[in-house]
């Protein structure tokens, strides 16, 4: 049985004073959520969130780490500096990182390797573009970006998530139907039930305009195992109804 998990994905937003509002209301309305859930914030408010989050069921997560154990990296930061943050999540290969960063399947496995030595989840994200789409690319790009990760997923399987984000479907407002995130899903299940039975179990996450009214006809596909949440995460309702409709 795959625990459903809503992770929050702040992106580039937030202020000191903003990310104590937030939490305050979430944490208030979050004890009665059946689902695991987590928020990875920016690299400055990770303090700051690990103490707001220290006597909460919520895990604390990053949005990125580096490939690099440490050393002359300008603007890198490390996993096991994460690590002194209680990070226990790290997103790695975000479509934003992978268009705007230029990261490849590679780089992104690596992430996800230096994330699992350091005793982290990595939530290894996959998506097409609506370019890939249109030309029937769906599957095999979001089963390229799998196979990158599958060496991992055949040795650390219990300690990672993926999750399925169309990349037309992020921060649109235009979400995948519960259909076609389903379709996507049950491709990357089948491929992990091919690597082990164990594997077959990770969680999958859907990402892409999830907002209250959408949240619980996604989260009954299935093969969704959840939410990777972003601009509804800022919203502490609209996060709370979400991970209450797991
Ligand atoms: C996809 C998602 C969170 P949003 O990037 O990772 O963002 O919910 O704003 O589409």
């Amino acid at each position: 049985m795959r625990q459903q998990f809503v992770a929050g994905n702040w992106k580039m937003h937030g202020s000191l004073a903003s990310n104590a509002a937030l939490l305050a209301e979430v944490l208030a309305g979050v004890g009665t959520a059946r689902c695991e859930v987590a928020i990875c914030v920016p690299y400055p408010y990770l303090s700051q969130v690990q103490q707001l989050l220290q006597t909460s069921q919520v895990a604390l997560g990053a949005q990125d780490c580096s490939v690099h154990q440490s050393g002359a990296h300008t603007g890198e930061v490390s996993v096991s500096m994460l690590q002194d943050f209680g990070c226990r999540y790290v997103i790695v290969g975000h479509s934003e990182r992978r268009a705007d960063h230029h990261e490849s399947d590679v780089l992104v496995a690596a992430k996800a390797e230096r994330a699992l030595e350091a005793g982290m989840t990595p939530i290894v994200c996959v998506g097409e573009t609506l370019a890939e789409r249109e030309s029937g690319l769906t599957r095999a790009v979001v089963l390229r970006q799998l196979l990158a990760v599958t060496h991992l997923l055949r040795e650390q399987t219990s300690r990672i998530v993926v999750a399925y984000e169309p990349v037309w479907a992020i921060g649109t407002g235009r979400t995948a139907t519960p259909e076609q995130a389903q379709e996507v899903h049950a491709v990357l299940r089948e491929h992990l039930r091919t690597v082990s039975e164990a594997a077959a179990g990770v969680r999958i996450l859907y990402g892409g305009s999830v907002k209250p009214d959408n949240a619980a006809v996604l989260f009954s596909q299935a093969d969704i195992d959840g939410g990777l949440i972003g601009g509804a995460s800022l919203k502490a309702a609209d996060f709370l109804a979400i991970a209450a409709a797991t």
